[in-house]
């Protein structure tokens, strides 16, 4: 992944339109839906095409002069009906999940459950951790809030490279990712994983897609930067938690991690794999109503989204 000049989609909302497909040049969001040919109608049939033709290659044909543009910052905002904003990006795609591949996540999962070895055991063994997270209508976007679960007193941002995948399961993209979880309610049985991961609310993506370059053989290194802002003693932007790793972390490859996935899966819209988290807070740290978590990565952008308790 080239970080620099790689291209960038995004989808947004337009009162009365409805949900579009967006290219980002130069502070603009050019509207590709507006063009009116299939594959650019959607991200599905974008990402349905790319398995035929690299999404660069296709993204060459269409003519931004001739499409209507918008303001990046003008979209970068809260949702709400009346206002164009943007949308998390996926429409049709499944979100999973791969977990325990940082050291610093085997670590902490052994601190906090009570069956301690399966942590360490998946860790090193061939097969990762891949678990469901999210259909997409359940996906929340920039800006929109992230829940914390009234059953749960331990909650945390799971930072993560999200890997946006075409249905013949090639990385043709990279997003950001929060999977959200209540991390004693996991702690207590790893069978409640499902309880600590899937919930309203617990899943968060975007701002953008960064193209993956179509020949790149592996992800190049990127920062990963979680900051988490509370009011504190009358300041109310004050930093409750901040921690930063790199994907060079990693204990495994994005690639064998999308090819586990499409291991006996279909997915015909292509899907969304986030590859673990490598910051977990001290075990003193639950994420409180309010606060306001920011996930950046480099080449990417920065997600940002509220905290609200259910
Ligand atoms: O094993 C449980 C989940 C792990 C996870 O979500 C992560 O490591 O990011
Ligand atoms: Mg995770």
């Amino acid at each position: 992944m080239s970080t620099c000049d790689a291209m960038q989609l995004c989808r947004f909302y337009l009162p009365g339109q409805g949900a579009r497909l967006g290219l980002v040049a130069g502070g603009s969001v050019v509207d590709l839906t507006a063009s009116r040919r299939p594959e650019y109608a959607t991200l599905s049939s974008l990402l349905r095409a790319s398995v035929a033709t690299p999404i660069q290659a296709l993204l060459q044909r269409v003519s931004g002069s001739a499409l209507p543009a918008y303001a990046y910052r003008d979209l970068d905002r809260e949702p709400a009906a009346g206002i164009p904003h943007l949308l998390p990006p996926v429409d049709r795609q499944e979100v999973w999940a791969a977990g325990v591949t940082y050291a610093w996540s085997r670590e902490a999962r052994v601190r906090e459950a009570r069956t301690k070895d399966v942590y360490v055991r998946v860790y090193e063994a061939e097969r990762p951790e891949l678990f469901f997270k999210s259909i997409a209508e359940k996906v929340v976007g920039p800006h929109d809030w992230i829940g914390l679960r009234g059953d749960s007193h331990w909650n945390v941002p799971e930072p993560e490279l999200a890997l946006v995948l075409n249905p013949a399961l090639q990385v043709v993209g990279y997003t950001i990712g929060n999977d959200v979880s209540s991390r004693d309610i996991e702690g207590e049985n790893p069978l409640y994983l499902p309880q600590a991961k899937i919930y309203r609310h617990s899943c968060a993506l975007g701002p953008v897609i960064t193209l993956a370059e179509p020949a790149a053989p592996g992800v190049i290194p990127l920062a990963i930067h979680l900051t988490v802002r509370r009011a504190i003693a009358g300041q109310p932007d004050a930093i409750a938690f901040q921690g930063e790793t790199s994907t060079a972390h990693m204990h495994r490859d994005p690639h064998e991690l999308a090819a586990y996935l499409g291991r006996y899966n279909d997915f015909p819209d292509g899907a969304v794999l986030l590859t673990g988290t490598g910051i977990v807070p001290g075990d003193d740290f639950t994420l409180q109503d309010g606060d306001h978590v920011l996930i950046k990565i480099e080449g990417i952008g920065t997600l940002r989204n509220p905290v609200r308790q259910m």
